[in-house]
């Protein structure tokens, strides 16, 4: 064990040495009736999953690839907001580093220094209004070096090692992380989203930058210019409307 202060993320944690993808085994164990707050680790995931389909780089012991199972009674269309969560748990974690000051890039991306040392992928399973499960996972660079990065992340993608020059401890970086989704989780379950959204604010590096959304269905440009109650990205389009994008995919305009 890791000697965890939290009650319910990682009251159980499996780990395995190698695995396809946590999020894969968190979706067959949760299928399975796995309890909420059982945590999957893995030294190394040999396909490590992005959104939509991409691969997410998982070298043997060079971080934390993970998944977390939860099963929140909320309505599905609320699920997002587990992502924004985690990524505010990320977000308090690294800020407990000496030097290191992380950036929200909306939905799902921890950047330092304009560059990716995070992800979020929520997954889940619900039928009609009621969630069965959900599986949050997190990838962390930890101790990767530019070296092991492959080389077509080379220049977007960070580690706290390629940051700081040290390697950390990835048990100390799960601990904490863990402790600050317990909290922040059981406050989300006690209806206190709005401070999370708050806290989302200040860490974002998303707001008030000129952007291009991509999503299912949607295709618009224009300035981030709020996040809403829900976690919504607020989008201000060049006539002036405002629009309000749930989930996706936004890249910076270069003006
Ligand atoms: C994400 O996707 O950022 C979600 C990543 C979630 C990974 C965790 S690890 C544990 C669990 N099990 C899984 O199988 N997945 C989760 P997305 O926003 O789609 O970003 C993917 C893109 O990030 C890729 O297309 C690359 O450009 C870049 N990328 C890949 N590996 C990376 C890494 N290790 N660090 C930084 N960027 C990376």
């Amino acid at each position: 064990t890791v000697g965890l202060k939290t009650r319910v993320i990682g009251s159980r944690i499996v780990y395995f040495d190698t695995i396809g993808s946590t999020n894969d085994k968190g979706k067959e164990l949760a299928a399975n009736g796995a309890p909420e707050g059982l945590v999957i680790v893995a030294e190394e995931q040999t396909t490590g999953r992005g959104r939509l389909g991409r691969t997410w780089s998982s070298p043997k012991g060079r971080g934390i690839w993970m998944s977390v199972i939860l099963r929140p009674e909320i309505n599905p269309m609320d699920a997002p907001k587990l992502t924004l969560l985690t990524a505010v748990a990320l977000a308090r974690t690294f800020d407990s580093y000496p030097g290191i000051q992380p950036g929200i890039k909306w939905p799902n991306d921890v950047f330092i220094k304009g560059k990716k040392i995070a992800g979020v992928l929520t997954e889940m399973n619900a039928e009609l209004e009621r969630i069965n499960y959900v599986v949050v996972g997190i990838g962390v660079n930890v101790n990767t070096s530019r070296a092991e990065l492959p080389p077509e992340i080379e220049n977007i993608a960070t580690s706290l090692y390629i940051e700081t020059g040290k390697s950390w401890s990835r048990k100390d970086f799960l601990t904490k992380l863990l402790e600050e989704l317990e909290a922040l989780y059981l406050s989300f379950k006690m209806g206190e989203y709005a401070a999370v959204v708050e806290e989302w604010k200040k860490y974002s590096v998303t707001l008030n930058k000129k952007i291009k959304v991509t999503s299912p269905g949607v295709a618009l440009e224009g300035t981030a210019v709020d996040l809403d109650d829900d976690g919504a990205l607020i989008v201000r389009t060049r006539d002036g409307s405002l629009k309000r994008v749930v989930a996706g995919e936004i890249t910076f305009a270069s003006r």
